[in-house]
């Protein structure tokens, strides 16, 4: 939202400098609109509610577009929908029991949809939905079922693929260490060698690429670093990556003018690295000790008047639809810049492997950092794990 040049252009023209000079240009026109009314735009939760929720209504029937992300689009609604502070009804619950149910693979793991092979993020985004719906007995259940298929992904290297016979990458990694965690069976033998893997990933920019020698990115470079917290404590990062270099990357993220962030040097701001890159913002506040380290301010202007689409839900950007899962990444974002994060050291405790990612406990942000309305405030989430606040700490205590 500021007057100064944003860019220093080099003379090489491509199809992406010509893009994001003309995103640059609409979004400058929608801060100038808004700075002419005096009149910011607040969060239209009832909007986007009724986008999560007409959908939601169908769940009894089959996405059939999107078949094998099932687990996906239910964890982006369901988590979308408690950021927004809806509650979810035991109806609810129970559907979404009985469709992840129909995804577990006898063969192990659960799928994307019915009869599909065991998959990392499949099974990721199944063991947050049954997180955020309660369905503890269930995931007990699984426990014995899970486990040994975590360990039939596991590389000689440290690192995981997403599937057997699938590719490795630092989403694979983060991927099995939530669902291990969440489940309470993260084991020495599981985790062997992870955390050196994951330090080869972080590339000479800062960021991590999904693999070494990969271009860094906000994705990849989430991934890798809650997957760090997941490890050990946050103080001991600067042990397995170049924390510097690393924030200054994480920083050069925030364009000047867009105040969103990009998922890479160079490319376009898109809503969800609000999360991706955003959310990498605390866990290196706590490593630093830094109140903030991202313009809040700034990426909650561009969050509220760039990424609400007009009929409902939130989106990567002006001229853009909606979609869950911009909808859930861009709220995790704003959830992200309306609190400061502490750590709980007495609930540290050291001889448990990922004691750490649940000790991060949100405040909210003093007016110094960032001033936040209350009609735009949404639930405080767990960086680590992307869902609301004492969800996580709720299904470890139920997993004994
Ligand atoms: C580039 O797309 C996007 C990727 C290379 C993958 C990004 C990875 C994630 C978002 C992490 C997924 C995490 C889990 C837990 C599964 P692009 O070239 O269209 O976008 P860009 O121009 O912004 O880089
Ligand atoms: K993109
Ligand atoms: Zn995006």
């Amino acid at each position: 939202m500021c007057e100064a040049e944003t860019t220093i252009h080099d003379t090489l023209e491509t199809k992406t400098t010509i893009e994001k000079d003309r995103v640059q240009l609409d979004i400058k026109q929608i801060y100038e609109t808004i700075l002419e009314l005096g009149e910011f735009p607040t969060l239209a939760t009832k909007k986007h509610v009724q986008f999560l929720t007409i959908s939601l209504g169908s769940l009894p029937h089959d996405f059939c577009v999107l078949d094998a992300s099932n687990p996906w689009i239910l964890y982006w609604i369901l988590n979308s929908l408690l950021l927004l502070r809806k509650e979810l009804n035991q109806k609810t619950c129970d559907q979404v029991r009985e469709k992840i149910m129909g995804y577990i693979h006898p063969e192990g793991g659960i799928g994307g949809g019915p009869g599909q092979t065991g998959h990392a993020a499949a099974t990721y985004a199944s063991i947050l939905s049954l997180t955020l719906t309660k369905n503890w007995d269930v995931m007990r259940a699984m426990k014995n079922q899970i486990y040994p298929w975590l360990l039939t992904l596991k590389q000689a290297d440290g690192s995981f693929v997403m599937h057997v016979g699938g590719e490795k990458d630092t989403r694979a990694v983060y991927c099995v260490l939530t669902v291990a965690s969440l489940l309470d069976v993260m084991t020495p033998e599981l985790v062997e060698g992870t955390g050196a893997w994951l330090k080869s990933c972080q590339t000479y920019e800062g960021g991590f690429g999904g693999i070494p020698f990969d271009e860094a990115h906000g994705g990849y470079t989430f991934c890798a670093v809650a997957s760090l917290c997941l490890l050990g404590h946050p103080r001991e990062l600067s042990k397995h990556c170049n924390i510097d270099s690393l924030t200054r990357w994480v920083v050069s993220r925030q364009y000047t003018l867009e105040g969103g962030l990009s998922g890479r040097t160079n490319k376009l701001v898109d809503g969800c690295y609000s999360h991706w890159v955003g959310t990498v913002g605390p866990l290196l506040e706590v490593a630093l000790g830094e109140r903030s380290i991202i313009n809040r301010p700034a990426l909650q202007h561009y969050i509220l008047s760039c990424c609400q689409f007009e009929k409902g839900g939130l989106r990567d950007k002006p001229g853009m639809n909606a979609d869950f899962y911009h909808t859930n990444y861009v709220l995790c974002g704003l959830a992200t810049v309306q609190t400061e994060t502490v750590f709980d050291e007495a609930q540290y405790c050291s001889s448990i492997i990922d004691s750490a990612a649940y000790c991060f406990r949100s405040v909210p942000a003093r007016s110094d950092i960032v001033e936040v309305e209350q009609v735009n405030l949404v639930r405080a989430i767990n960086p680590i794990f992307g869902i609301p606040d004492g969800f996580p700490e709720a299904c470890r205590a139920s997993m004994r």
